[in-house]
């Protein structure tokens, strides 16, 4: 493959509802959308998954616009690339950066699966095509509307309900949803809004037998979980603090996590994700992958990645409609009754790319060549 131009979309995006993490609130998004063209005019799409600002990690729109286009497109560009796995060498050079990274890689991949006319979750070797589905929920204006959604969620047959939890939203929130709906399988996300202090609240919120506490702790750390992981029943997933193979292998290694959340834009794209599964298939730690309010491309290429055969918890890939009005995809997501997604038989992330809307959409372009 040669990739002759690359394209720098950004859309802004309102959500249906505001989204609230321990980090912040989000109403609309500002995504990034990346478009390869090879030699001979065949196209791939990618999204970045950065935020408006870098709280989830130090990335966010302004930072990747700006590193793609001056930095990383020249590093691919009229480059002879033997397959979408050598996408990420070519970037090797480069420290960190990896949402922006991931945004040219998989549409890399999302462009050699068309070449060979082939759906993107069975390129990158899915085992399955059916793929559990859960949903994440945000910190809600109240109780109420919190106990409403999740009724709602279930209603529609989702698999797992993940809440957002941080400090004043954690205990009493959890056992309110336990008192409500019984067992139902439930986590909690703290994105890094506790610390060690905090322990002996953990250790209390363990009678709620939930199936994890995602990232509780630093967002950088893996130490300071592996101290949590040992006083908890209840297993850590990490999330925030797995940034690479290594990281999933040390953060096993030393006991931090259970379960690990893999997310493209945070590990640099498909190839990344790949190796992180392998690494914890081999070691028995379950992963699921985690979203970042994605639009249809992005969720597309989630629903690829989700097939790979380590990928056994539901994760959070859900309906186009939970998060956008009208998706830039065709068709948009859906899940089934039993709460899965049927990737589809289409070559690449198979779902067509609504070219009309994006424009619609679009504050800026840029489109870079060699
Ligand atoms: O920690 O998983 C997270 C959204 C933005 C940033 C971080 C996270 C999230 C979510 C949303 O939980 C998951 C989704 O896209 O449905
Ligand atoms: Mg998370």
């Amino acid at each position: 493959m040669r990739i002759e131009a690359l394209e720098l979309i950004e859309i802004n995006m309102p959500l249906v509802h505001f989204f609230q993490t321990s980090f912040g609130k989000t109403s609309q998004r500002r995504i990034i959308l990346v478009r390869v063209v090879d030699q001979n005019g065949a196209e791939g799409w990618g999204e970045c998954t950065a935020g408006e600002t870098p709280s989830y990690c130090e990335e966010w729109t302004e930072s990747c616009w700006i590193t793609i286009e001056k930095i990383l497109a020249p590093m691919i560009l009229g480059k002879e690339i033997p397959s979408a796995e050598h996408t990420w060498d070519l970037m090797q050079r480069v420290r960190g950066n990896r949402m922006a990274k991931a945004a040219i890689e998989t549409a890399i991949w999302d462009l050699e699966a068309k070449i060979l006319q082939t759906p993107l979750w069975r390129h990158l070797g899915g085992a399955r095509q059916e793929i559990p589905c859960g949903v994440s929920i945000g910190i809600q204006n109240s109780l109420d509307e919190l106990l409403q959604k999740i009724q709602k969620e279930l209603e529609a047959g989702y698999q797992r309900i993940k809440v957002k939890i941080a400090p004043g939203w954690d205990f009493d929130v959890i056992k309110k949803i336990r008192d409500v709906f019984g067992m139902i399988p439930l986590m909690g996300d703290a994105n890094s809004a506790y610390s060690l202090n905090d322990s002996d609240l953990f250790k209390k919120m363990d009678e709620f037998e939930l199936m994890m506490f995602e990232q509780p702790l630093a967002y950088d750390d893996i130490i300071d979980h592996s101290k949590l992981q040992k006083q908890l029943e209840t297993p850590i997933c990490l999330d925030e603090s797995i940034r690479s193979p290594e990281d999933a292998r040390k953060a096993i290694e030393i006991g931090s996590c259970r379960i690990i959340n893999i997310k493209n834009g945070r590990v640099g794209g498909h190839k990344q994700s790949k190796l992180i599964e392998s690494i914890c298939r081999n070691e028995q730690i379950p992963v699921w992958c985690g979203g970042m309010l994605e639009s249809g491309i992005g969720r597309a290429h989630n629903i690829a990645m989700s097939t790979l055969e380590g990928f056994t918890l539901p994760g959070d890939v859900s309906a186009s409609k939970r998060y956008w009005h009208e998706d830039i995809i065709e068709p948009e997501v859906e899940v089934t009754a039993k709460g899965t997604i049927i990737a589809p038989e289409t070559p690449g992330i198979g779902f067509s790319v609504r070219k009309d809307r994006i424009e619609k959409l679009a504050v800026r372009k840029t489109l870079i060549r060699q």
